[in-house]
C-alpha cells in the first residue's frame, strides 16, 4: 500500500469512530503489512537540562511558573551523558534521547555542548536522539553534521486546542521548526499527549497535521497526560486505556510506516493494555526507571514482558536506509 499524506479529516474520523475490536484488528493488519510486529523500538530518555523553562505548557512539571517538585538542574556534563547513554546501550536500548528544558536553542557555550554530546552518542552506534525546542535552520543543520540522527518536536494537541495548553508560542512555531529538522535530513519524531481536555475532533486533528505533512514523521509519540502536582493539569482524570489504543490504531493505519511509540503514562498501564497497544499497532517505547522527570516502567517488569508476548528489541538504524532512499 502506498504512503498517504492527503488523508482528508473525514476519512480519519471514519477510522478513529470504529468499533474498538474493528479499530484494533485494522490497526494489527496494517502493522503486519508494513512492519515485523515482533520488534519494538526500545528508548532511553536522559533529562540533560532540567526545570526553570520559559514556557507555560500546562501540562509540563518544567516550566519554572508551576510550583512542582522538580529541581531545577543546568546542563550536565558530557562525561557524565555518555556514561548514562553506555548504561542504557547495555540494557538494550537502541536509541538514547537527550532533552532539555528550553524553549529554544541558543547560540552559545551550551549547545556546544550538547553538540559534543551528539557526537559522543553517535559514535556508540546509536540512534542519537535531541528535544531541546524550537531550532533554526542553521542549528539543525549543526545537530546533522554532529550526526544526530532523529528530533523530538511534539505537536502536543490540535491547533484549536493548542492555546488552551500553551501561551508562550504558536503552532506555527512547532511547524517551523519540524520543517527546519526535516530540511537537515534528521528523522522526525513528532507527536502528542491525550488527556488534556481536549475533544476527540482535537486528537483526529492533530493526527491529520501529522498525516498530511510533506512527509510522516518516522516516529510518533503518543503520551498519556502525566499528571503533575503544581502545573494546571495536575487534576486531570486517568486516561482511559481504549483512549491510548484508539489513538496508536489510528497512527498506524494513517502512517502505517512510522515508528508509533506508547510513551509516558506507560507505567499506569499493566501488562496486558500495554499488549493491546502492541496489538493495535505500537512498535516502540521507552525503557529505563525515568523519562524525564517522572518515573517509568521498572526495566526488570519491561524484560520480562518482552519475553511473555514474544517482543523482540528493534535493532539501531533499521530504517536508515529506506529514510535515505525517500529523501
Ligand atoms: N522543551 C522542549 C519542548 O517542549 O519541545 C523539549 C522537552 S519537552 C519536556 C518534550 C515533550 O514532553 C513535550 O512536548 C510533551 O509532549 C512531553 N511531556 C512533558 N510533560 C509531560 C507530561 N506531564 N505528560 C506527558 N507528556 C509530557
Ligand atoms: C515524548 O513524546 N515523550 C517524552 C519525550 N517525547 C521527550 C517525554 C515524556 C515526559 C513525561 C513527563 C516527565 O517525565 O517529565
Ligand atoms: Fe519547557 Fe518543553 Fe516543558 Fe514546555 S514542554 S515547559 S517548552 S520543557
Amino acid at each position: 500500500m502506498q504512503l498517504r499524506n492527503d488523508w482528508t479529516k473525514e476519512e480519519i474520523t471514519e477510522i478513529f469512530n470504529q468499533p474498538i475490536l474493528e479499530l484494533i484488528y485494522q490497526g494489527a493488519s496494517v502493522h503486519r503489512e508494513h512492519n515485523d510486529p515482533s520488534e519494538v523500538q526500545v528508548c532511553t530518555l536522559l533529562s540533560i537540562k532540567t526545570g526553570g523553562c520559559p514556557e507555560d505548557c500546562s501540562y509540563c512539571p518544567q516550566a519554572a511558573r508551576y510550583h512542582t517538585d522538580v529541581k531545577v538542574q543546568k546542563l550536565l556534563d558530557v562525561d557524565f551523558v555518555i556514561d548514562k547513554a553506555k548504561t542504557a546501550k547495555a540494557n538494550g536500548s537502541t536509541r538514547f534521547c537527550m532533552g532539555a528544558a528550553w524553549r529554544e536553542v541558543r547560540d552559545n557555550k551550551d549547545f556546544d555542548k550538547v553538540i559534543e554530546m551528539v557526537k559522543g552518542v553517535n559514535a556508540m552506534d546509536m540512534e542519537v536522539c535531541c528535544t531541546l525546542g524550537m531550532l533554526t535552520e542553521e542549528q539543525a543543520k549543526k545537530l546533522k553534521d554532529a550526526g544526530l540522527y532523529a528530533y523530538n518536536h511534539n505537536l502536543d494537541t490540535s491547533e484549536d486546542h493548542y492555546e488552551e495548553i500553551i501561551t508562550t508560542r504558536t503552532y506555527d512555531d512547532r511547524l517551523d521548526t519540524l520543517k527546519n529538522v526535516r530540511e537537515a535530513n534528521i528523522s522526525v519524531c513528532s507527536g502528542g499527549i491525550i488527556g488534556m481536555g481536549e475533544t476527540n475532533e482535537d486528537r483526529i486533528e492533530m493526527l491529520h497535521t501529522l498525516s498530511t505533512l510533506p512527509k510522516h514523521p518516522e516516529s510518533v509519540p503518543v503520551n498519556a497526560l502525566v499528571p503533575v502536582a503544581g502545573t494546571p493539569l495536575a487534576d486531570q482524570p486517568k486516561v482511559s486505556v481504549w483512549d491510548m489504543v484508539r489513538m496508536i490504531a489510528t497512527a498506524r493505519i494513517i502512517m502505517p510506516k512510522a515508528m508509533v511509540r506508547l510513551s509516558a503514562g506507560r507505567v499506569r498501564m499493566s501488562v496486558e493494555e500495554q499488549a493491546l497497544c502492541f496489538l493495535a499497532g505500537a512498535n516502540s517505547i521507552f525503557a529505563g526507571d525515568e523519562l524525564l522527570t517522572t518515573p517509568n516502567n521498572d526495566v526488570d517488569a519491561d524484560k520480562e514482558m518482552f519475553q511473555t508476548l514474544n517482543l523482540k528489541p528493534r535493532a539501531s538504524f533499521k530504517g536508515a536506509a529506506a529514510e535515505k532512499y525517500l529523501v
